[in-house]
């Protein structure tokens, strides 16, 4: 059986369903098709902090009332060297800017609830998606379902499917141009139904290694620790964890605590990766699938809703007013905010970890650098408009 469809979206994570929300909103078809259920697409527990530009894009979408209604608004962050605690006042130095903690978990389901209202189709538990002839003027996905092989016509292609997905595979390997950086370290993570130990996010560097007191809520919290790449999940369990995470945060922070059952526990490993191949013929990638950049910046679900932005806009400029003209537009406006978020990333995670192969040379340096920026203006107001995100460019 063939569908057709103006946009085929591969993937239904933030990337794909925001997309699709704000094409549907927009009069332009989509078709969403996703290997995982809805259920486990939400069991992801990943992003917590949303840049200005993504709630904005994410209200567009129609799918921005609870966020609006539950989000925390913080105007600053906390870092903590050594336990030495540091408030950084990131409205302040950012010209009034402020980010909102809300879950990735909730925007995903936020966008799945405002799609089902609005009727657009997203095909879960789909097996062998392939892309074709997505150099062509008819490219299609070929894909099976429930134990039927299926195929969909479309203009375009969305490329949604995350670091793993099908999409950038889909592109000939000569054609590719590809930067990677893998860190020796990951980040393990537990989230609690406990309060948060601080009412700011405190990013904390430590000669044991680096550690994140996050949250989603007022009574839900999320912790990370830096763990050698080599760490299983088996080598860890709830009291490590918590009797780790009181040694790395400052010490009154350590005493106030409240520990609690993990609600999850996992690791994530670190990298930074950028495929600079972002439109190849009718394909686009977007988000994950392009770039990775380690958690340490909160950069990863804000840069794939940039891409979102991007690409949408161009979309409607080529439906609306026919400008294909605009397609080689869509990479150099995505890249040239991606780099500098991978930038920002790479320095964060830099500044506030632990290298294996670091010397007490380099230690001390990292040490002169951490005091500088805490202690400028200008270093304050660097970190601040990197934190609540860089603009993006016009597409013409
Ligand atoms: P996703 O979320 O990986 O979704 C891709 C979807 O595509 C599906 N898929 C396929 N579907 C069909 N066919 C195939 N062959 C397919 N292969 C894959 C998958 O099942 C999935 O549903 O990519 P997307 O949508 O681009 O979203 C990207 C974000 O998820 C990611 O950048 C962030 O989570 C990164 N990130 C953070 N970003 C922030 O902006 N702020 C944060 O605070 C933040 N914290 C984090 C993070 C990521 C983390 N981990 C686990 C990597 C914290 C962590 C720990
Ligand atoms: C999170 O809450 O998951 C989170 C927050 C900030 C980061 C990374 C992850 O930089």
């Amino acid at each position: 059986m063939t569908k057709k469809t103006q946009v085929a979206i591969i993937g239904a994570g933030p990337s794909g369903l925001l997309l699709g929300q704000l094409l549907t909103k927009a009069g332009i078809d989509n078709i969403i098709v996703e290997r995982q259920t809805a259920e486990y697409v939400l069991g992801r527990i990943r992003a917590g902090v949303l840049e200005q530009g993504t709630v904005d894009l994410i209200r567009e979408a129609g799918a921005g009332a609870r966020m609006d209604e539950d989000g925390l608004i913080h105007t600053g962050t906390d870092f903590s060297f050594q336990g030495e605690h540091h408030h950084l006042d990131i409205a302040k130095y950012s010209g009034g800017k402020h980010v909102v903690v809300y879950g990735q978990t909730e925007v995903t389901r936020d966008l799945m609830d405002e799609r089902e209202k609005d009727g657009g189709v997203t095909i879960y538990k789909t097996d062998n998606v392939k892309l074709h002839d997505i150099e062509s003027d008819k490219p299609y996905v070929t894909y099976e379902h429930n134990g039927k092989s299926l195929r969909l016509d479309c203009d375009y292609i969305a490329g949604c499917d995350g670091f793993h997905g099908v999409s950038r595979k889909s592109i000939p390997a000569d054609k590719l141009e590809e930067y990677e950086k893998v860190y020796p370290f990951g980040w393990l993570g537990l989230m609690s139904d406990t309060p948060p130990v601080n009412d700011e996010l405190v990013y904390c560097a430590h000669e044991r290694g680096f550690a994140l007191c996050s949250m989603r809520s007022l009574t839900r919290s999320r912790y990370y620790l830096q763990v050698p790449d080599t760490d299983k999940i088996e080598d860890w369990n709830e009291e490590k964890f918590w009797d780790e995470l009181k040694r790395r945060i400052p010490p009154k922070m350590a005493e106030r605590l409240v520990t609690g059952p993990a609600i999850e526990m996992s690791i994530a490993p670190l990298r930074s990766y950028v495929c600079e191949t972002m439109q190849y013929g009718k394909l686009f990638l977007i988000g994950d699938s392009a770039h990775i950049v380690p958690p340490t910046g909160a950069k990863g679900l804000n840069l794939a809703a940039s891409d979102v932005e991007t690409a949408f806009r161009l979309f409607v400029k080529i439906y609306k007013e026919g400008r294909t003209d605009l397609i080689p537009r869509y990479q150099e406006v995505c890249l040239a905010r991606v780099w500098k978020s991978v930038r920002f990333s790479w320095w964060m995670t830099t500044l506030l970890h632990r290298f294996p192969s670091a010397s007490r040379f380099d230690f001390r340096v990292q040490q002169a650098e951490f005091d500088y920026f805490i202690n400028s203006e200008a270093g304050k107001t660097n970190i601040a408009e990197n934190y609540v995100g860089l603009s993006l460019e016009e597409l013409e």
